[in-house]
């Protein structure tokens, strides 16, 4: 795989890594976190702005993409980057995992997924092929290979079953998506929280060849301690010099506890989501700014942080846009949640290159202790 798209580990303390991954768009620094812009919008925030925060590279989605406003339409006009407006790095997500969380009347068989759209009920098909292709219309950097996963707890016949039409649909993939120089396929990890289901899932993975591999199936209902279980030894059964993917995770304590077990990338809507309903994310935790303690506060969110809303506004105007509603609310706390992950991933890039992430980490959960003050 001649892909163009190169992963460098610059320092590891413990199991924890950072490095580069360098894509003709640009440096992706790991640990990394990717901001979810599922509709061609990081919701709420213009690009240079999410960029401001410090995102290398944003998430879409095929499946959201797909449906609306169509990856041949996107095609015609340029590609998404020119579309939405965002000349970094763009992974996008499959389509598989969407399909079966968010569409109505879904047929699973060997070759694909039939489903109606969560949007206006028409129906669609995605296949492995389908998928490379919508994402190749797209003109994403990073294509992630077409899986599903199921909900947890599941019989763990059924989460075999699942990973291994899974590998099925990982080999037919990387033979959709061929050989394209600057592009990256990253292949998906499942197995559910059962050792042997992830060796063997790795093992198949690694036979087929990744430019990069994700960790897929988890933060799906088996909580952190399980999750946790399954990272103490998942990313040691993936290759050491490629980047590995966390999917759709998570709290920044997730983060950090993904990051220690050596992870390299992650993507979660919480920033962004949780953002649009009054709820931020600060060093000591999360803080609900509908609460009528925040009613009369003059101070900002968190004196520490540089980011627009804590520099220019008090937690009672916080307060006041988020019962009132207010646009700007959502556009605050969005860009405080969004800075606050990337000041983070900043926080842990610096600590493991220099050999302290332990007592980084040992910090940062005493803070969270502290709570909201
Ligand atoms: N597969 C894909 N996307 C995902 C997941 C997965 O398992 C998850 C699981 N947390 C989030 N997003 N393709
Ligand atoms: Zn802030």
């Amino acid at each position: 795989m001649a892909s163009g798209i190169i992963f460098t580990v610059a320092a590891t303390d413990g199991r924890a890594r950072t490095g580069v991954l360098k894509t003709p768009r640009g440096e992706i620094r790991t640990p990394a976190f990717m901001p979810v812009g599922t509709a061609a919008t990081v919701k709420a925030m213009l690009p240079q702005s999410v960029r401001a925060t410090g995102a290398d590279i944003l998430l879409g989605n095929t499946y959201h993409l797909m449906l609306r406003p169509g990856a041949e339409r996107i095609a015609r006009l340029g590609g998404l980057h020119r579309f939405m407006n965002w000349d970094g790095p763009i992974l996008t997500d499959s389509g598989g995992f969407q399909v079966m969380s968010l569409a109505a009347l879904r047929r699973l068989d060997e070759d694909g997924v039939t489903f109606a759209s969560h949007i206006d009920g028409s129906r669609h098909r995605l296949t492995p092929e389908r998928s490379m292709e919508i994402q190749r219309l797209l003109g994403s950097d990073i294509v992630m290979a077409f899986d599903e996963c199921p909900a947890l707890p599941a019989p763990e016949e059924a989460v075999a079953a699942s990973m291994r039409l899974s590998m099925r649909w990982a080999a037919r993939s990387r033979e959709a998506f061929g050989d394209r120089p600057g592009h990256a396929l990253f292949g998906i990890m499942q197995g559910g929280v059962t050792r042997e289901l992830r060796e063997e899932s790795a093992a198949a993975l690694r036979a087929i060849g990744f430019d990069g591999y994700a960790i897929g199936g988890l933060a799906v209902g088996e909580g952190q301690a399980a999750m946790f279980e399954v990272l103490d030894y998942a990313p040691g059964l993936l290759p050491q010099d490629r980047p590995r993917y966390l999917m759709g995770v998570g709290k920044p304590d997730d983060i950090v506890g993904a990051v220690a077990r050596g992870v390299d990338m992650m993507d979660c809507v919480l920033p962004t989501r949780s953002g649009r309903t009054g709820q931020a994310w600060t060093r000591r935790g999360p803080v609900n700014l509908r609460n009528a303690r925040h009613a009369e506060d003059p101070r900002p969110l968190d004196e520490a942080c540089t980011c627009p809303a804590c520099r220019g506004y008090s937690r009672a105007y916080l307060h006041h846009v988020v019962r009132a509603g207010e646009m700007i609310a959502g556009m605050l706390l969005t860009w405080h949640n969004l800075h606050y992950f990337q000041q983070l991933m900043q926080e842990m890039r610096t600590a493991i290159a220099a050999g302290r992430f332990a007592a980084w980490e040992a910090e940062f959960h005493r803070l969270r202790a502290e709570g909201d003050i």
